[in-house]
């Protein structure tokens, strides 16, 4: 029955795939092998990595099964390409096999022509000639040895004597010889054999010398640090004393060397990224991808700042972990597993796939189970042994590492610190794991044959320090990379070349006037030099100050609204931390930013500023009235009669100082309204209001965006002059604070363009656009204009560091529609408007000044956030902030002085009713369900999509796992910068408030209005 039955699958089958014997062996499929060297596993964006770029890998992801917990099986050499690729052709572990020359063992691609292949090599072979021979029929640019310059490859090929070549140096960059090499064998073969094809890349194996535009694509977006970053790693694991990876930077191991050396890797694998989509596209070009299995791996990784490590000689993940995807017929797409792999699972798993034999002794499994659903794991623990001086053990949640020549031992639980940074060995309840997984790692070494003796106890390792050895450059490195990373003093990098440097960093400790103008609701496409085509109001005076600074094109408030933006600005920390999850501080509201928390003006002070606030506070005050008489001062709508028992109230609160307001928070001094349409209408002074209110407003200051909320009034009292008078009080201040000898700080934050849409006679129709936001923007422009020429009348302009930016976006209810109609649109590119997460919502205008240091007519695209002008600040001033200030403040000053990279790596922005939008690199991910795609959350790009439109949450769900992972870290740490974790004043919910929840629809409610209390 079985004999007729594969009689009958023979014959359907024969016509198909042609006659005679070839026609057998054509059925089976072809593979495609491409291999990369000393790639990471945690570089292929697909697999939520958003700082790399590697469009065809992704592909490959979402068309195959990817093995996310893949590895090299540790290494006889400090050469690991050596024994790694030797247990990839062999299947056979190194205990077992001559890693060198790979004498008297059986190889896949001999084994594969046995079985009726064809077999073709390209690239790296560091395995000798004579194995090389035995592996391949045919190949082209073949390289021996283990690294060379990528642009002057030593490449041979197999002539048709059966003999190598001579060596010629190939006359294009590796990748692209290698990729040549291959896609002229798919173009060239005949169908007649399967084929067995295998490209082995040199990238991303240093030189880190990828072509200048993909290095330069990383310079202007440098890659983070990992995690687990170290100057240097603190103790001997073997490898310190010699090992030319990790000669390659100086010791100890600094952000900027790093994340360049970071810059110039990712280049190399995006490069490599483009020659493997020139492969695949050849092999659908001939018409054979159906038919070819492809394998994408790596034969180990690299620490690259890791640990304080540059090399691969470790047994930690980012070092032995490695990229594996297979595609093909049969193999499910876009799936992945976490069952632990080996490289040397390769070679059983191709004879299982395509149905031959396998030969006796392989060491690995067949993963082909695992994609196939029959299984869950081909084995329960992963062991990584490398030379005689590291072993490692790890299940699924537990990691040992043992170097038993300095009997030191770390335990990492890998599931709370994947990135093994806390060694736990010496915790009272780890003994129970050490000894279970020393345990284990026996079984290994007895299943192995590795006689190494085990410590059994950890002894503290000696404290190894590295500063200043003496390195030297090997003859491969290209003559940038010697002068950027041996010939720069020792402990530092010099500058990236693509990075363009304008201005000295400023002098230590400088203390520059500082003039922080916040302008209220103006959206992100009101200000000219932001939305030249798509803006249609002048503002000079804000392009004027935007030609003499650096114009930030990704800046953000914290907030879609007010008093949670101001509190970010003046905190440099999230106003999610406090108890405002969602809406603003309300009217008479109490004090949002806490007496002992430092501001801006705290700051200042402590190194000898005058202080000043000047305009719109909206953070609360303690206003001293009593509960039982609340209600006369909240009114609400309409203009009710006044009474005796309203006028006594207002008097017995308003004759008292006010409590908790600007002087309370750092501020010397303060003049303004404290939310221009509330109550109370009049000006406060300090901490007294000017005049005690004693009136309702007439009902038409309550309609057409004018005053929002009756209450409390001066009699008489008008909307206009508020704007204009906030700009006679801070040219007064400036003016008479030039004077002295000491340096001020004014924050001025505008009442405006918000409403009241108070506009003034000289202001009326200017815009021509018939209504009255466009006048009003026009007039706070020249009030800006204003005080700039202030500053520049005072002789003060050289040595005044000005940051003009707005709370958040264009509220649409001014007429947003109506100008948009008129070919204005506030938001410009962007989608949403005030209090929205979306881009228009939060970003805003950020501009700033700097005589001398930042460069006239500049234009930033890095990620900013106001939360930053602490951080600034601080480094400005040439301090640095305690643990529990500034949480959420990075240093604008590298940006300042014309450094082109990242200054954070991430930033939370939220909606007025609390949802939070979580930006990292391109990426923003949104705390809310997307009902069509059924996802829970919305995600971005937004270098392909600032429109937001299309959702590609659905796509890349192990980006959204990462970055909700992010969040979580951000909440929980108290703070996003580097220092003791910090506690939140309440518990976080801004990154739930977009699920669903039954009392969802109150609380939106209740956020949509000013909430009182
Ligand atoms: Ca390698
Ligand atoms: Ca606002």
């Amino acid at each position: 029955m079985k004999h007729s039955l594969l009689t009958l699958t023979a014959v359907l089958l024969a016509p198909l795939a042609g006659a005679g014997a070839a026609g057998q062996s054509a059925r089976k499929p072809n593979v495609l092998f491409l291999f990369a060297d000393d790639q990471r596993a945690d570089t292929i964006a697909a697999h939520g990595n958003p700082h790399i770029k590697t469009p065809n890998l992704d592909r490959l992801a979402g068309a195959g099964f990817s093995f996310r917990s893949n590895y090299c099986f540790g290494g006889n050499s400090g050469a690991v390409c050596v024994p790694s690729r030797a247990m990839l052709m062999s299947g056979k572990t190194w205990f077992h096999i001559d890693t060198v020359s790979l004498k008297g063992v059986k190889l896949l691609p001999e084994h594969l022509q046995e079985s009726g292949y064809v077999t073709f090599g390209t690239g790296k072979w560091h395995n000798g000639e004579p194995s090389w021979l035995r592996a391949f029929q045919r190949g082209r640019n073949v390289f021996f040895g283990g690294m060379s310059d990528h642009t002057k490859v030593p490449v041979r090929d197999l002539g048709p004597d059966g003999k190598l070549t001579q060596v010629r140096t190939g006359e294009k960059f590796s990748s692209e010889l290698f990729a040549d090499a291959a896609i002229e064998f798919l173009r060239s073969h005949d169908g007649k054999k399967p084929f067995f094809v295998y490209v082995a890349f040199t990238a991303p194996h240093d030189p880190r010398m990828p072509p200048l535009p993909y290095r330069e694509a990383y310079y202007r977006n440098l890659p983070p640090l990992p995690a687990n970053f170290l100057p240097q790693l603190p103790f001997d694991n073997g490898m310190m004393r010699g090992g030319r990876d990790e000669n390659l930077g100086a010791w100890p191991r600094t952000e900027t060397m790093i994340r360049d050396q970071l810059a110039e890797y990712y280049g190399l694998i995006t490069h490599l990224d483009g020659e493997v989509g020139r492969i695949l596209a050849a092999l659908k070009e001939t018409g054979q991808a159906e038919n070819t299995i492809i394998i994408y791996a790596a034969d180990n990784g690299l620490a690259l700042g890791s640990h304080g490590l540059l090399g691969k000689q470790n047994v930690f993940e980012h070092s032995m972990r490695v990229p594996l995807i297979v595609a093909g017929p049969g193999i499910p797409q876009g799936k992945s597993t976490q069952a632990f792999s080996y490289l040397l699972d390769i070679f059983p798993t191709l004879c299982d796939t395509i149905g031959i034999r396998r030969p006796a002794g392989l060491e690995g499994e067949s993963l082909r189970p695992l994609w196939e659903g029959k299984k869950d794991r081909v084995r329960d623990s992963v062991f990584l042994p490398f030379i005689q001086i590291q072993r490692a053990v790890r299940d699924h949640r537990w990691k040992l590492i043992c170097y038993p020549k300095i009997g030191h031992i770390q335990l990492f639980d890998l599931q709370s610190d994947p990135d093994e940074r806390t060694n736990l060995v010496d915790r009272p309840d780890s003994a129970e794991h050490v000894r279970r997984l020393l345990k284990l790692m026996r079984q290994w070494q007895a299943k192995v044959g590795d006689t190494l003796k085990l410590p059994t106890e950890n002894k503290p390792p000696e404290k190894v320090d590295l500063t200043g050895r003496q390195r030297e450059p090997d003859q491969w490195q290209p003559e940038w990379i010697r002068k950027k990373y041996f010939d720069a003093p020792q402990g530092q990098s010099a500058a990236p070349p693509a990075a363009p440097h304008v201005a000295g960093p400023p002098k230590a400790a400088s203390t520059p006037n500082i003039v922080v103008i916040l302008a209220d609701d103006l959206g992100y496409g009101d200000v000219q030099c932001y939305n030249p085509h798509r803006g249609k109001i002048p503002t000079p005076n804000m392009d004027r100050l935007a030609a003499e600074g650096m114009r930030c094109t990704d800046g953000h408030s914290s907030s879609g609204v007010c008093s949670p933006s101001r509190y970010a600005l003046l905190t440099g920390r999230y106003h999610w931390r406090t108890r405002l999850q969602a809406g603003i501080v309300g009217v008479f509201g109490d004090p949002l930013i806490a007496p002992d928390r430092l501001t801006i003006a705290g700051l200042a002070k402590q190194h000898g500023y005058r202080t000043a606030c000047i305009g719109k506070w909206h953070l609360g005050r303690d206003w001293g009235i009593p509960q039982e008489k609340r209600a006369l001062f909240h009114i609400g709508q309409g203009s009710p009669a006044v009474t005796d028992a309203h006028r006594a109230a207002w008097q017995e609160v308003f004759s008292k100082p006010i409590a908790g307001g600007p002087t309370a928070r750092g501020f010397d001094e303060y003049f303004g309204t404290d939310v221009p349409n509330w109550p109370p209408y009049c000006f406060i002074e300090n901490d007294r209001t000017i005049g005690i209110p004693s009136e309702f407003l007439p009902a038409a200051l309550l309609r057409d965006n004018q005053a929002s909320l009756q209450g409390p009034a001066l009699k008489g009292w008008k909307l206009e002059p508020i704007l204009p008078t906030l700009g006679d009080r801070a040219c007064d201040f400036i003016a008479r604070r030039a004077k002295a000898k000491q340096p001020f700080l004014l924050y001025m934050p505008l009442t405006s363009p918000h409403t009241p849409l108070a506009v003034n006679d000289a202001w009326k129709g200017k815009s021509g656009l018939g209504l009255a936001y466009p006048d009003f923007l026009m007039e706070t422009d020249a009030v800006v204009g204003r005080v700039l020429d202030a500053i520049e009348q005072s002789g003060i302009a050289g040595n005044t560091l000005v940051f003009f930016t707005s709370d958040n976006g264009c509220a649409p209810y001014i007429g947003a529609k109506a100008l948009e109609a008129q070919g204005h649109f506030p938001s410009g590119p962007l989608r949403g408007y005030k209090g929205d997460v979306w881009e228009g919502g939060h970003r805003v205008p950020f501009v700033v000044r700097w005589p001398g240091v930042v460069k006239p007519g500049s234009v930033c695209r890095q990620l900013v956030h106001q939360a930053d002008v602490m951080a600034t600040l601080a480094d400005v001033l040439g301090t640095k902030l305690p643990d529990n200030a500034g949480e959420d403040s990075f240093s604008l000053v590298p940006l300042l002085t014309g450094e082109d990279r990242p200054i954070r790596q991430h930033a939370v922005s939220c909606a007025s009713r609390g949802v939070a939008g979580l930006r990292k690199g391109p990426w923003k991910l949104i705390f809310e369900p997307d009902p069509l795609a059924k996802t829970d959350v919305r995600l971005y790009n937004l270098d392909d999509d600032i429109g937001e439109t299309s959702s590609v949450a659905a796509a890349r769900p192990e980006l959204v796992a990462a970055m909700k992972a992010l969040m979580g870290h951000l909440i929980a740490d108290g703070r996003s910068t580097p220092g003791a974790a910090q506690k939140n004043d309440v518990e976080v919910r801004i990154h739930k408030m977009g699920t669903p929840t039954p009392g969802k629809k109150a609380a939106r409610a209740k956020a949509k209005r000013p909430p009182g209390k």
